[in-house]
């Protein structure tokens, strides 16, 4: 698509989106003036610049890069990493509202800010050296560049402990062999930050530069899902890295796993941002749709629907809510985040598949966003750990036996 055909969209499109937030139990009473500062902040660029957009990014299968600079702007990269580092300096409230505001909007566009700030910076921040903080957390801080995270490999998925990504020391460099699959921003990547076994068999980070001969990142075609955002493989054949790309402050899987319970605990609010886009859009459909004389909305069954999605989502807000202050705390554990996870995106799904159904015909079309956000939750409710893993996950916990194997 053409910068032309963007801002021709933008224009025709300005200002039709009305969107507000359902809110049954006043959670805002709880919020800071800084969260709702950043949710309306987030809100206000999200109805100005990519509601306009979305529908026609998604159904030409086209991730409009130049949102990255702008997502920057707006503080959506790392809004919990210290500013001195290029985040946002903020709590974990504020970063769930944004991922929340986002999602509303596509899951695809949440996924681009959440695997830069929760899986490309995080890890950094966390776990990298002075210098690699310095040298890519602003860039990546302000959308300047882009990154992604490679664990999945096409053979390990939900075992990513059985990698076979490896490396072997050469110098002051390492020869990085193997591949990564699903990766989401691969295509577009300025860097990836990579999980690969060392010559003892450990997990460690490693960050892979574009351009590093030897590593390509091929797109990912036909996806019914995320259809606005860029999925692509990472191909490592025997590329040189400097030894100083490596992270030197973890080894072993719970590098990876550390990373992904902030990106998870961000889509519990995301999924719940897509859940009350799907609502309201049912709400107003159903109060304007008149069939056999009167508004659907005035039937049983309609209102039954709806106030189960209203049920849904304020249990899930309390979720979010409770969960982001254990985040604030450090106490947050990783059973607890994928409580939040597993339960956010289940109810999201279903509360998309039941406004799709609201909208009857019309809910298969591009005019009204549900379609799209019931196919982006399908790859919500698979990454960052699938719907059955996190089951397992909370099993292990509850009963204390493994059964994962
Ligand atoms: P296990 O033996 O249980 O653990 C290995 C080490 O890791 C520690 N650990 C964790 N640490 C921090 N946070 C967590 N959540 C952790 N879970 C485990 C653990 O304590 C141990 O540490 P240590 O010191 O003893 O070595 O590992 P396992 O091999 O049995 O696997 C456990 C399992 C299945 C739960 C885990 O591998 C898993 O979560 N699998 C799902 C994989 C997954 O979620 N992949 C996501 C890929 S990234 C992605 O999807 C991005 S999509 C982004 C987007 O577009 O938004
Ligand atoms: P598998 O692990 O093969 O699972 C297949 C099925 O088996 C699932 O239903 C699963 O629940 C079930 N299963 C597996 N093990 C067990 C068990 N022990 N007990 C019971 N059931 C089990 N990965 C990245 O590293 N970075 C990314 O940026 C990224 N982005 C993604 C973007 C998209 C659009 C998608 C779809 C995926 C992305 N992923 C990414 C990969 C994602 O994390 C994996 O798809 C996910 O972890 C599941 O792995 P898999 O697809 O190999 O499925």
């Amino acid at each position: 698509m053409t910068k032309e055909e963007l801002s021709h969209l933008k224009e025709i499109k300005k200002g039709q989106d009305s969107y507000d937030h359902p809110d049954f139990y006043n959670l805002d009473d709880l919020f800071s003036e800084e969260h709702l500062l950043v949710r309306d902040s987030v809100r206000s660029y999200v109805k100005k610049e990519l509601s306009p957009i979305i529908e026609d990014c998604a159904q030409r299968n086209y991730f409009p890069s130049h949102i990255v600079k702008q997502l920057g702007d707006v503080g959506c990269f790392g809004p919990q990493i210290p500013v001195e580092y290029g985040g946002g300096g903020l709590d974990y409230i504020s970063y769930g509202l944004a991922m929340q505001e986002l999602e509303r909007c596509d899951s695809g566009i949440r996924s681009t800010a959440s695997v830069q700030g929760s899986l490309v910076m995080y890890p950094i921040h966390k776990f990298g050296s002075e210098e690699q903080k310095r040298k890519y957390l602003p860039k990546l801080g302000s959308g300047e560049m882009l990154g992604c995270f490679g664990l999945t490999e096409p053979d390990h998925g939900s075992n990513p402990n059985g990698m076979t990504t490896n490396f072997k020391e050469d110098g002051d460099h390492v020869i990085l062999n193997g591949a990564k699959m699903w990766i989401s921003n691969a295509p577009e990547a300025d860097l990836a930050v990579v999980w690969a076994k060392n010559e003892e068999g450990i997990v460690k980070g490693v960050i892979v530069e574009r351009g590093m001969e030897g590593f390509t990142t091929p797109e990912t075609h036909n996806k019914w899902s995320l259809r606005a955002s860029c999925t692509g493989e990472l191909v490592f054949d025997c590329v040189r890295v400097p030894k100083k790309n490596i992270l030197p402050g973890v080894s072993g899987l719970k590098g990876p796993l550390t990373c992904l319970n902030s990106a998870r605990y961000g889509i519990s609010w995301g999924a719940l941002g897509a859940a009350m886009d799907c609502y309201e859009s049912a709400r107003k459909y159903a109060a304007e749709r008149i069939q056999f004389g009167k508004p659907i909305s005035g039937f049983q069954l309609q209102q039954k629907k709806l106030s189960e999605m209203l049920t849904e989502i304020t249990k899930a807000q309390l979720v979010c809510w409770r969960l982001g202050n254990l985040m604030n705390e450090g106490k947050a554990t990783p059973a607890q985040i994928s409580l939040a996870k597993r339960n956010n995106v289940e109810i999201a799904i279903q509360i998309a598949r039941e406004a799709r159904q609201m909208h009857g015909g019309m809910g298969i079309t591009g005019d009204y966003p549900v379609m799209r956000h019931m196919m982006n939750l399908e790859s919500v409710i698979t990454y960052e750990g699938t719907h059955d893993i996190h089951l397992l996950i909370l099993g292990m916990e509850i009963t204390g036996e493994n059964a994962f194997i």
